[in-house]
């Protein structure tokens, strides 16, 4: 069975994340989704709406996800790798580059992101219209 993983925080559901994603399990049978605690969200600097619970669950549903687990710091992705037994790690282009220190222990691919579309911009517009 290859494994595939990804990170992310996966706020607001949209299909940016989708397509992220359905790209993602091409590379394998099992895809497995590290999801930020809202702990580490706010190391990153986001304040997801949906706590961890709800965004796991939510992740859970989608037919392309086969296990959910939590991202709690910055340091744990070779230990993720190698305690998943992944073959290969997937990330939206913009970190590209950034986990290529992976590339010893699994294949590191990195996927154009879906233009046009992001959590930041799905909050600034609902935040607009219900201002009027
Ligand atoms: N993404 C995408 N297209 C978009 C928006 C997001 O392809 N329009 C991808 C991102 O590149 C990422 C994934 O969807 O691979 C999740 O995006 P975020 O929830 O914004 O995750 P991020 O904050 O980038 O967290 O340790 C890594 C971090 O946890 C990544």
């Amino acid at each position: 069975m290859k494994k595939v993983l990804t990170y992310g925080t996966y706020d607001l559901l949209h299909t940016g994340h989708i397509n992220l994603l359905r790209r993602a399990k091409e590379y394998g049978d099992y895809l497995v989704v590290a999801i930020s605690s809202d702990e580490f969200n706010a190391i990153k600097g986001k304040k997801a709406y949906y706590s961890f619970e709800q965004r796991k669950a939510i992740l859970e549903a989608i037919r392309y996800v086969d296990e959910v687990i939590p991202e709690h710091n910055w340091e744990q992705k070779v230990t993720d790798v190698i305690d998943n037994e992944i073959d290969v790690f997937v990330m939206g282009d913009d970190w590209k580059g950034d986990f290529d220190f992976l590339k010893e222990h699994c294949e590191v691919v990195y996927l154009p992101r879906t233009v046009g579309i992001s959590t930041t911009q799905i909050k600034k517009d609902l935040n607009n219209t219900s201002h009027g």
